[in-house]
């Protein structure tokens, strides 16, 4: 990085806040949520010291209120190639691959994300981004007809492609550069009200998928949701209706637990937003759109790979029981399930530690940070002994069957298809222009930093 060059954490905070002001202006709703979450992270801050301490001794404390992940839900491979472009000025790499044709949407995905831990403290914004995919679609004149409007579109502005060229080139932005970075790149993300095709063809997408009329019909990628992160979604579900939101019926993913694992989701459902369509003989044409909602989530600890087999396992053995019926009229019945299914996941974070389910970063504690050269230890006894401490590692990523969760919860239940499974991880690579990141690697590899560095420093001790 050149010294007159801002940092890409400084670009993403900047492009993370100016999103949360535009969707903030654009759907009202997500205001509200963002109030509400506010007012039940600080009671909760307030209610544990504890857990407050040590959200603040691990640097998490400060990013919580700023934290949020968005979606968008693109049409093409060169738009997905660009935008992977776009997100690494803001040192933003796809993580994770994620298959939702198992789930009845025609879409695969990855998320946006940074991936360092200094990185990821100073602002850790993601971005949910979908390609959507037109080879499971059915109707061979429909798909072509998709691929036609679709190319036709550009959905980043000129400037946005030099500003991202540019800092390709220079290895980053100054301050200048970046701030009309941010307005551009924000250009691609608005909504549009006025629609790409006439009412017949928007009505014969919806009829197709109503997620192909959401891709297809419109002139850009506009963000379907942002979603604030609470410490206590259980109570910010309960007291949704409170302010005026109605949630869905039930919380994805883990039941409520001590020790909060992976990630736990709720939304309000779609708006319907008045849209209009250009027909044939240049009239316009008044109708309506669903597909910008509201979404909360808690983010628990990451799981290991052991942890999430496990969570796996557990999952669709509660599923097994009871399936979450979409009008929420199981969903005590499925809580219980789900709770009893997840009773054999132990949840004190020595056990999940001990069994090697989770994630954790390692520091010194009081006595750590003043005890004379301890090199002789194991990390087991040093922390027997009081020397070192070790905090979950929140799980930045996303969960397959909650992602499924949430597109259906918007799509209606009309739009319950099936698809045949057919993940395509090599396609979406190779469309996206580079491979994606596995969860896993980045996790153990913040985990094992945080060990070396605290053995080292016990080691060198008056040296
Ligand atoms: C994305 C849904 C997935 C999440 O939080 O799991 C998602 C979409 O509806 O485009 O955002
Ligand atoms: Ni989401």
């Amino acid at each position: 990085m050149k010294s007159d060059h801002v940092s890409t954490s400084d670009i993403r905070s900047a492009f993370s806040a100016a999103m949360s002001a535009m969707y903030r202006d654009e759907v009202p709703a997500y205001g509200t949520l963002m109030e509400l979450v506010g007012r039940v992270n600080d009671e909760t801050l307030a209610a544990q010291p504890k857990l407050k301490e040590r959200l603040q001794a691990t640097d998490y404390l400060d990013r919580i209120s700023e934290e949020r992940h968005g979606a968008i839900r693109l049409g093409t491979a060169a738009e997905l190639a660009m935008m992977a472009r776009v997100f690494a000025v803001m040192g933003m790499y796809p993580v994770g691959y994620y298959d939702l044709s198992t789930a009845g949407v025609p879409v695969h995905s990855t998320a946006f994300r940074p991936i360092g831990d200094a990185e990821l403290k100073r602002n850790p914004f993601r971005v949910f981004t979908s390609l959507l995919r037109l080879d499971l679609i059915a109707d061979e004149d429909l798909r072509e007809a998709s691929a036609q409007i679709l190319s036709k579109r550009r959905i980043f502005t000129e400037d946005a492609i030099a500003l991202t060229e540019k800092a390709e080139r220079a290895g980053g932005l100054t301050m200048a550069d970046a701030s009309r970075f941010v307005d551009e790149v924000l250009e691609t993300f608005r909504w549009h009200d006025e629609a790409n095709v006439d009412a017949a063809m928007y009505h014969r997408l919806h009829d197709a998928h109503r997620l192909i009329a959401d891709v297809v019909s419109f002139k850009g990628p506009h963000i379907n949701h942002l979603t604030p992160r609470t410490l206590d979604i259980d109570q910010v579900q309960a007291l949704m209706s409170d302010y005026g939101i109605a949630p869905k019926a039930i919380v994805e993913g883990p039941p409520t637990r001590a020790c909060p694992i992976l990630l736990r989701q709720t939304s309000f459902k779609a708006l319907e937003e008045p849209v209009s369509f250009r027909n044939a003989d240049g009239v316009w044409e008044s109708g309506s759109h669903t597909a910008r909602f509201g979404e909360i989530e808690q983010r628990g600890i990451a799981l290991t790979p052991k942890g999430r087999a496990l969570y796996d396992r557990l999952l669709d053995q509660s599923r097994k029981i009871v399936r979450p019926a979409a009008d929420g009229s199981n969903a005590r019945d499925y809580e219980a399930a789900l709770a009893q299914s997840f009773a054999e996941f132990p949840d004190d974070w020595a056990a999940i530690r001990g069994e090697e389910l989770g994630y954790f970063a390692y520091s010194l504690t009081a006595k750590g940070k003043t005890a004379a050269a301890r090199g002789d230890l194991s990390l087991e006894t040093l922390i027997e002994e009081g020397y070192i401490q070790f905090d979950p590692i929140v799980y930045e990523d996303f969960l397959p069957v909650s992602a499924a969760g949430i597109f259906q919860s918007n799509l209606g239940d009309s739009a319950q298809q099936e698809f045949v499974a057919s993940p395509n991880q090599k396609r979406f690579e190779t469309d996206l222009g580079m491979k994606v990141l596995n969860e896993f690697d980045h996790y153990a590899g913040i985990e094992q930093a945080s060990i070396d560095a605290c053995l080292r420093a016990l080691s060198q001790r008056d040296a």
